[in-house]
């Protein structure tokens, strides 16, 4: 079973992100990238970098038709275990957002930190990016602020009235120094993880290769997620429906109590 290491697990906690020892297999690689084809050619009018809950099977209630493939993706032991590392015994999945950008005119990913976006109590996630292509500086690969995680603050976002973005909110300037940029490169199979609070995004995608990333989000579940929140609401270029939102607690039990993980579970019929 995959585990973080010691180093790994303290890196995170120092960094605020971590690219672990582990990968996938070529062989679930390459099924998963046939998963993608199939999600982008059941999306025709969706944008690839906006397939979010693409783990929802059918009609996902968020404008996008979802696949099963994603789910057990987001389900994998593995994964699961190196989440574990970071959040605790006790894991619920809430979230999978696959961005795809396209050869030459993939969108950027404004700088921003997640939990701006988010109604979960306290605010706690671990999000496992999961590279299904080659991800470079070139294709615009995820880029992170080293440490910005610290102290548990989120800064002002701005919105921006573009259609040429992944997320219509950024961070204000002079909140972060850019320079302190670090890339994380990946190859096809390779995650990276990362903190709710760290500051990240990407740039466009100029080149001549498709970069895509299936984000898998986590919650310890001493955090609730509050379905009556709704931060950022209708301003961050995806839409969502948290109240709907399903949540499978994968890993130990509901410690918080108050996280409903029925709505959104379609029943089968009769
Ligand atoms: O892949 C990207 O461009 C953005 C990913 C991201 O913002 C996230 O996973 O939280």
């Amino acid at each position: 079973m995959a585990r973080l290491s010691a180093h790994e697990i303290a890196h995170y906690q120092a960094e605020g992100w971590v690219m672990p020892q582990f990968r996938l297999p070529p062989a679930r690689v390459a099924q998963m990238r046939e998963a993608l084809d199939a999600l982008i050619r059941n999306n025709p009018g969706v944008r690839p970098e906006k397939l979010v809950s693409a783990h929802v099977e059918g009609d996902n209630g968020e404008g996008v038709r979802g696949s099963r493939q994603f789910l057990e993706l987001a389900m994998d032991p593995e994964i699961v275990e190196l989440v574990s590392g970071v959040i605790g015994k006790d894991v619920v999945l809430w979230g999978c957002h696959v961005f795809c950008k396209p050869a030459a005119e993939g969108y950027e990913t404004p700088w921003h930190q997640d939990g701006h976006y988010w109604p979960i109590r306290p605010l706690a996630n671990c999000t496992v990016w999961v590279a299904l292509e080659e991800s470079t500086i070139e294709n615009g690969c995820l880029r992170v602020i080293p440490r910005s995680h610290r102290g548990g603050v989120l800064h002002p976002h701005l919105h921006e009235d573009r259609n040429d973005l992944t997320l219509n909110q950024r961070m204000a300037a002079g909140s972060f120094d850019e320079a302190q940029a670090v890339d994380l490169e990946l190859q096809p199979g390779q995650m990276s993880l990362h903190d709710v609070y760290m500051i990240h995004g990407a740039k466009a995608n100029t080149s001549d290769k498709r970069r895509t990333g299936v984000a898998l989000r986590y919650m310890p579940s001493t955090s609730v997620f509050e379905r009556k929140l709704r931060p950022a609401d209708g301003k961050t270029g995806v839409a969502v429906n948290f109240a709907e939102r399903p949540l499978w607690l994968l890993k130990g039990v509901d410690r918080s109590g108050r996280n409903d993980f029925e709505v959104g579970h379609r029943r089968p019929a009769g």
